[in-house]
């Protein structure tokens, strides 16, 4: 009896010994990765794991101007250990264009991992006003490999009703099946249509109302019957937002989600629900050496209020916390 007491006291010791060393949580941390430079984030979801596309900053230190060659991918299953794929697409993967990897969309759709960019075309005759196009790459895996189906791009400055600036595309994958196409910068923002084989347009290139303050970074996700559309408002950039029923729009505004950043104009956001949490990516210049053209993707938590409203982000140097 006085043994099994005494047995029972030492379980309950080593029980609350043990609950009292929790480990303390491990955070993400802010920038996410020491190097590459990374920026243009763009998320995707696929088989309980989060890939993180980015391009990447090659600028050196002290010089104005983007330097951008390649694109990464990234992925973690806990938000805290991150794998890094490596430079998986490259400006050499797309036979028509000559510079400039700018921000890609990377979605999931009948199997396959279709990733949209803008370069800069090639052929002077493409090059109507700044040049800019947009193209696809697919692969049957997030980290590639990833081929250029088509040799050309799908949206170019010849394309009707096409913008100035034809970069930051954002590819929306609707529940019915139905592909949406949207792209915007220097204040104008468009939208088309997709065909199912992800390739083609399937329509005429529409302008967007409503988007208050629009500059560039269209990204449409949707949680329950809400459309939400936010995007990179006014130069240098905050991330304000708007929200419909209907992916058509109209689109009703809603305000300011994420204020300026320190030193660089940009800040590109993602937005993604993962394992029961809501996440804000972006880029910053915070990395001791970083800077407008030397950018660094970070997370932070996103939340909605009661009535599906999204909250200002809280910035900071912690990032997320781990999740299982
Ligand atoms: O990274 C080049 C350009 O800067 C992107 O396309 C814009 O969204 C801005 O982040």
């Amino acid at each position: 009896m006085f043994k099994s007491f005494h047995l029972l006291l030492a379980a309950f010791g080593l029980f609350a010994l043990n609950a009292c060393q929790q480990p303390e949580p491990q955070y993400s941390g802010n920038p996410l990765f020491s190097e590459p430079f990374t920026a243009d984030p763009a998320v995707l979801v696929h088989n309980d794991t989060l890939y993180l596309f980015t391009g990447s900053d090659e600028q050196v230190e002290g010089r104005d101007g983007f330097v951008m060659h390649k694109w990464y991918v990234f992925s973690t299953a806990d938000m805290v250990n991150w794998t890094n794929h490596g430079a998986v697409l490259s400006v050499e993967d797309f036979e028509w264009a000559s510079h400039n990897a700018f921000a890609g969309h990377a979605v999931e759709n009948h199997g396959k991992f279709w990733w949209y960019v803008p370069l800069v075309h090639k052929d002077p005759e493409a090059r109507v006003h700044e040049g800019f196009a947009m193209g696809v790459a697919v692969a049957d895996h997030p980290a590639g490999p990833y081929k250029d189906p088509l040799g050309h791009p799908i949206i170019a400055d010849t394309t009707e009703n096409s913008i100035v600036l034809n970069i930051d595309p954002a590819v929306y994958v609707d529940d019915d099946g139905e592909v949406y196409f949207f792209w915007g910068s220097w204040n104008e923002v468009r939208q088309v249509k997709l065909k199912d084989n992800m390739l083609e347009l399937d329509g005429p290139v529409e302008n967007i109302e409503g988007l208050t303050n629009f500059f560039e970074a269209p990204w449409v996700h949707k949680r329950n019957d809400t459309y939400y559309m936010s995007y990179a408002a006014g130069y240098p950039s905050r991330t304000e937002y708007a929200t419909s029923k209907n992916i058509n729009g109209p689109w009703q505004y809603r305000g300011v989600i994420h204020d300026e950043i320190p030193n660089s104009p940009t800040n590109h956001q993602a937005i993604v629900h993962f394992k029961g949490n809501d996440y804000f990516f972006y880029h910053t210049a915070g990395l001791p050496n970083g800077g407008p053209y030397r950018r660094s993707v970070c997370v932070d938590k996103l939340e909605y209020d009661e009535n599906g409203l999204i909250k200002k982000i809280v910035r900071t140097d912690l990032g997320v916390p781990q999740i299982k």
